[in-house]
Formats: C-alpha cells, structure tokens, sequence
C-alpha cells in the first residue's frame, strides 16, 4: 500500500513537471495544433516555433548570390530546349575568382550556381550523361565549373550553393518517373559528394511542359533525405523545406512577412492539395497572422528569399549591358527582402567570356559600399539593450547629439520565435513625439525608411504580439542620398 502510494506520488510529480515543460516548450521547425485548440491556444504555440540551426545559420546570412550560367549564355535563350550543341559552350576567360570577388564587394555570403538549368546541361563532367561541359571544347573537355567557384568561395570564405533543376528538357528519361528520379538522385549524389560542403540547393519549381507535356511524379522524400544524408547542414530551398519562394522575382518581399507560415512545403506528401484546401499558394499575401492560424492544423517554420536578377534576364545577353539595375533599384530591392524578414537572393550572370561584365561589377561594388556606410554608424545609444516586450509595452532609444536620421533597424531574437504583430516607431523631435513609422511583422530583420529627421530619441511601441517578444535590436541610422 505504502509502495503503491509512493509510485502514484511519484508519477503525480512526472504529469506536473511535465505539464510545466510543455508551457516553456519550443517547437523546431515545425508545429501541429491539437484538434480543438482555442486561437489563444494556437497563438502561443505558433509564438514557440522556431527555426532549425541551419535555417537560423542561413536567415543571418542575408545576402546570397545567384550565378546564372551555362547553355542559355552562349543561345542567348532564357529556357533552353535541351537540344542544344555542347560544342558552343566555350567560355574562353572563365574566372570564377572575379566572380566570387565582385559579389563579395557587394555584401555577399553565398553563391549558388546554376549547376544545371532546364535544358539539361552540366556544369559539372556528370558520370549520368553526356550533356555536360565534358562534352563541350572548353578546356577540351576537362573543365569544372562547378568545381571552379566551389575553390574560388572557400578561397573567399563564401558559402556556397548549388541550383538544380528538377526539370530537364535533355533526359531522356525525364517523364518516366522512376527512372528519373533515379538520375536525378544519381546527380545530386555526385554533386553533394564530389566538392566538399554546399550550403544551398536551390530546386526550382518551374515547368513549362504544357497540358500535353511529360508528368514527373518527383521522389521527393528520397530526394530530401539523399541531400540531408549527404550535406546536413545545407538548407534546401524552393521544392525543399527549409527555404520558402517570396512569390515573386521582381525583389518584393511582403511589408508582412511571417518566418512561421502555414503554407505546406511543396515536398511534403499532398502539398499541393493541402495548400488548395487552405486557400494557400506562394503568392498568398497572408501567409501567418491569427487569420490564418483561425483557420489551419499546423505551422513551418519557412522563411522567405526573395530571387531577383540584377539585369532583366537570369542569363547574361549582351543587349542588355545597360541594363543594370540602378544604385537605387538595388538598395529598393534591399529594403524589400532584407528589410522585410526576407533574405536576398541577387542574380548576377557572366557573360561569354565567363566573366561579370564590368556594368554589373561596377554595380555590386557601389551597392556594397552603399550598404556598409549606411550600417556602419547607430546612433542610437551604445546602451541599447535586447528587451522582452509585451504587448503595449515602449522603450525609449537616445540618439547622439544633433543626430539626423532616416532609417531605423528593428530585429526579433527569433531563435525564440517570431512574435511581434505590430509596431509603431516615434521620433522626439522639439520637445514632441511624432510618428515617424508602423508596421506589423518584425521578425529577423525590419528595416524601415522615412524622410530625414533630426530627433534626440525614437521609441518603439509593440502594439500587438504573441506572448511576449524578444527585440534584440532597435538602431538608428542616416543612409546617404543617392544622386
Ligand atoms: C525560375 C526559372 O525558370 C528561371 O529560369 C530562373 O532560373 C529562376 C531563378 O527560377 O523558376
């Protein structure tokens, strides 16, 4: 009796602690909801998702680099057909070490590299076909490009990345889906294999077959598992779970972004139809706010890249050398996707030759500079520290003397969820606050402009979160005026 009066104690004492556990409890990656949990209850749950290491690892990274290279460079094509000659891929002056330079002058940390696009053709000498640059006379055969901006990243400290389509208009397996699958697994093996650690893999969702085109049924759970098994520390993005599309390639991140979405990766079982069910795609502009939690069963943790190139095309033609993006058009972009919870993916394609036209050069290194100079100064007070709010809760900021500003940086510790569903940001100007900007997510990072002001505080207000947020960052600064 005594025995069994101690055990059913004991166990009380399990159930208790437990029950303590769960309420402080952080959910990685992904949350599912009990069946009939309040919104309230939902609302907490979702402020306690968090991301994985890698997906951390990779959100701090915020600007990443895309190299379109290969077959269209040489066609002048966007999509090449997959019938093309690997006789014309010659890039006589490759340099993957003045790529790898000029994207690290612009503020880059990765580079991904468009190992095989749509039409099939490999930058890499791949023992499962003979479209690839072994084919073709560049270096007689024996080139790598792949292998060439792998060496030239980590002799950069870059990180680095690589795009594989999914979709390949070469194979002549592609359709028959085992048999695909197969091929595609047997290409990621050696490019996951065969150039040390990759950070990235990009597999873009595009198909263009058309209503009588050929059906892929994709394997993508073995393909998900073969790329985790082979480089655990590299995110997969797109057709992947780690890493969502914005939307969009025109550099626009949603002005409400939310890291913990309800949208279903597209490579988990029924996807797509439960996306449909949802009312949910990649374009949704509300992907995560309590209208959404209302009315869904679970959450990812699956925050937003905003790919975009820096010329109208992904691949380089020469007719549009004057095309580069602006100064301006760039830190536009910037604010868009790193400034609102996104990372940046910038494409920057090599010309014929093999090297980034001088246009694009030149581009990166102004909008480096641009950005650094920006950032390099706060004005807020050195005294600033991380601060957990709840909701209604302000903190006053105190600028340096005579400091004129025109910028504010907001940033969630999201390594204990994103939280924070609006905000307002007052300046003290003349003895007054006045409302300089408001907004609604912050997450990983939120930066917001507004016309010059001299000001000798700011405040932040969290006019609305889940359970209690934690702001990590709130600075100050004055970005120059671009002529
Ligand atoms: C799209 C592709 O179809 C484009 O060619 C490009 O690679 C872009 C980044 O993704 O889906």
């Amino acid at each position: 009796m005594v025995k069994s009066i101690y055990i059913l104690g004991l166990l009380l004492c399990v159930c208790v602690l437990s029950a303590e556990g769960q309420k402080g409890k952080y959910y990685e990656k992904q949350v599912h909801f009990p069946e009939k949990a309040t919104l309230e209850e939902k609302v907490d749950m979702a402020s306690r998702l968090i991301p994985s290491k890698k997906q951390l690892a990779w959100q701090q990274l915020e600007l990443t680099a895309f190299i379109h290279f290969g077959m269209n460079t040489f066609t002048g094509q966007e999509w090449g057909n997959g019938k093309e000659f690997p006789v014309m891929f010659n890039p006589v002056a490759l340099d993957a070490e003045q790529w790898v330079r000029a994207l690290k002058a612009g503020g880059f940390k990765l580079v991904i590299i468009t190992a095989k696009h749509h039409d099939g053709f490999c930058l890499w000498p791949t023992k499962t076909t003979r479209h690839s640059v072994a084919s073709s006379p560049w270096k007689n055969g024996k080139g790598d490009v792949v292998r060439e901006v792998k060496k030239a990243c980590d002799r950069n400290g870059m990180k680095f990345g690589v795009y594989v389509s999914p979709w390949d208009r070469n194979a002549s397996c592609y359709g028959d889906s085992v048999k695909y699958n197969e091929f595609f697994i047997r290409q990621l093996t050696e490019l996951l294999s065969d150039y040390g650690k990759v950070d990235e893999v990009w597999l873009d969702g595009a198909n263009g077959e058309g209503a009588n085109g050929k059906k892929q049924e994709y394997d993508w759970e073995t393909i998900i598992k073969t790329i985790n098994k082979l480089q655990p520390n590299a995110v997969t993005a797109i057709c992947g779970d780690d890493v969502r599309w914005v939307g969009n390639e025109r550099g626009k991140g949603r002005e409400t972004e939310w890291s913990a979405t309800a949208l279903v990766p597209e490579n988990y079982p029924n996807a797509r139809g439960k996306n449909e069910q949802l009312r949910l795609s990649p374009y949704t502009r509300d992907l995560g706010s309590r209208h959404v939690l209302e009315r869904v069963a679970e959450l990812f943790w699956y925050p937003s890249e905003v790919d975009v190139s820096i010329r109208p095309g992904w691949f380089y033609h020469e007719r549009e050398d004057h095309k580069v993006k602006s100064l301006a058009e760039l830190v536009d972009i910037y604010f868009q996707s790193v400034g609102c919870n996104s990372s940046l993916l910038l494409n920057v394609p090599p010309d014929k030759r093999g090297l980034l036209h001088e246009n694009d050069v030149a581009r990166l290194k102004e909008f480096g500079e641009y950005i650094e100079k920006t950032f390099s100064k706060d004005y807020t007070s050195r005294w600033a520290r991380p601060w957990t709010a709840k909701t209604g809760e302000k903190k006053e900021y105190t600028l340096s003397k005579e400091a004129v500003v025109n910028t504010v940086m907001l940033q969630e510790d999201i390594s204990r969820g994103q939280r924070v569903e609006a905000f307002t940001v007052e300046a003290h100007v003349n003895g007054e606050w006045k409302v300089i900007a408001k907004g609604t997510t912050i997450g990983y990072k939120r930066l917001l402009r507004f016309p010059d002001v001299e000001a000798d505080a700011i405040r932040v207000t969290i006019d609305e979160c889940r359970s209690a947020a934690n702001i990590s960052r709130v600075g100050a600064f004055l970005a120059p005026r671009i002529k």
